[in-house]
């Protein structure tokens, strides 16, 4: 297939989406409006630069061996351009703490600066990236025993207090520097394998010790604050103390964001139901875009039914912009590049489907009561030519249909990976 005949298919598409009441060309431009942080640890298994030779910890697991990790900043800055360039649109990185470049000298994280960014920054403002950041409260031994910011010794809690406060500082000067906010996420792995007896006290640690991480204010125009629950990790199985319920009342009494990733619930329980119901409360959040597999288990996102009803809601619910979408996932039994091809366009084929949903005709078999004709035309909706309308933007966007995009991560695997 050539360009012509992706241009032709698009016209027919065109036209069958128009006797929907849908106009494909609005869709694109919506899309290509949408930006998708990718997140950098799934270019080399989590591992980070600190090369401490520590267990990545924290109740993570990342299974597979397939070569060509990432092994340095550039290495990882390299893959993650070819990752980019097979990428339609335009979008942002998400980094952790622990892949500050330090010059081969080894800082504490409490003391990390800006600074041990700026080769980040200065290739994220070559490249129009936003950038956004997370402090890692794991892989380290202060988070040996289980306990970050909720242990029950204070030294450690201030250890962690102190890395979150100049990750939030490393974030602000992220966003000041590029002109756009970056979200600075703080996840901790802080839990119990055995049922605990005192269920409140790591709680009440943790909410204090978030206050003093937040106490100073930071301008939104460079840095937003972003909390993520978890229900439970490998070694956390009876109880996590930053929960769900925890958060959601720590990001309203606060005016933070909260984090919802999609592999942080029971198995049968979706995100895309709690949306709607957090939005009434919060200004802002953030999402992690991720796949459990019977639990927690980060498989690449791949055009789920789950997948395209979360963006469903931030689309006809009219969240965009109140809503950060960030990926977080890791697989290191596939090529990595490709591991953010996939579950990048994925994301972004979510969304394209949502933008080309009949919405209004759905919304008035709904209003009306016919729940028939609501179930029939969502059916229907699922038959539409989107594909072809997806092939065109990727075309008009410059990058590869699929599966040909495999070409280019082939060749780069051939020249660079294989080498590694
Ligand atoms: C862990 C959380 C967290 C991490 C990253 C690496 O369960 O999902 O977001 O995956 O911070
Ligand atoms: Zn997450």
């Amino acid at each position: 297939m050539n360009d012509r005949d992706t241009l032709a298919l698009y016209e027919m598409a065109k036209a069958r989406y128009a006797e929907a009441g849908v106009d494909t060309d609005a869709a694109l431009a919506a899309l290509a409006a949408v930006p998708i942080s990718l997140h950098c640890w799934q270019g080399d298994d989590v591992a980070g630069f600190e090369r401490t030779g520590g267990n990545i910890g924290g109740g993570l697991a990342v299974t597979g061996n397939y070569p060509g990790k990432a092994r340095t900043a550039d290495e990882l800055r390299a893959d993650l351009d070819k990752a980019y360039s097979l990428i339609p649109g335009t979008h942002r990185l998400n980094l952790h703490a622990i892949y500050a470049e330090t010059g081969g000298v080894a800082v504490s994280r409490d003391q990390l600066q800006p600074e041990h960014f700026a080769g980040w920054i200065d290739w994220a403002k070559s490249n129009d990236h936003g950038l956004d950041f997370n402090p890692t409260l794991f892989a380290h031994p202060l988070a040996d025993d289980g306990f970050t910011l909720s242990s029950r010794d204070a030294g450690v809690r201030t250890f962690w207090i102190d890395h979150c406060i100049a990750c939030r500082k490393i974030g602000a000067a992220m966003g000041k520097a590029l002109g756009t906010p970056a979200v600075t996420n703080i996840w901790i792995p802080d839990g119990y394998k055995d049922l605990p007896v005192d269920r409140e006290m790591p709680r009440v640690h943790l909410r204090d010790a978030l206050d003093a991480v937040f106490e100073e204010a930071l301008d939104p125009r460079y840095n937003l604050d972003a909390v993520e629950s978890k229900l439970f990790g490998i070694g956390s199985e009876s109880y996590v103390t930053g929960s769900h319920e925890f958060y959601l009342g720590y990001a309203i009494t606060r005016k933070k964001l909260l984090a919802i990733d999609s592999g942080h619930f029971h198995p049968t329980e979706n995100i895309y139901d709690k949306i709607s119901a957090v939005m009434l409360f919060l200004d802002e959040i953030l999402l992690h875009v991720s796949r459990g597999v019977r639990w927690d288990s980060d498989h690449v996102v791949v055009l789920s039914d789950d997948l395209r009803l979360l963006m469903h809601e931030l689309v006809h619910a009219n969240y965009l912009a109140r809503t950060h979408i960030g990926l977080d996932y890791f697989d290191a039994s596939i090529n990595r590049v490709a591991a953010w091809v996939i579950g990048t366009r994925a994301t972004l084929q979510a969304l394209l489907q949502a933008f080309l949903e009949p919405i209004e005709r759905l919304r008035q078999f709904e209003a009306e009561g016919d729940l028939t004709r609501r179930l029939v035309l969502s059916e229907a909706a699922k038959g539409l030519p989107w594909g072809p309308v997806w092939d065109y933007y990727c075309i008009q966007q410059g990058v590869p249909v699929a599966p040909f995009f495999m070409h280019e991560i082939m060749a780069y695997e051939a020249a660079v990976l294989s080498k590694r």
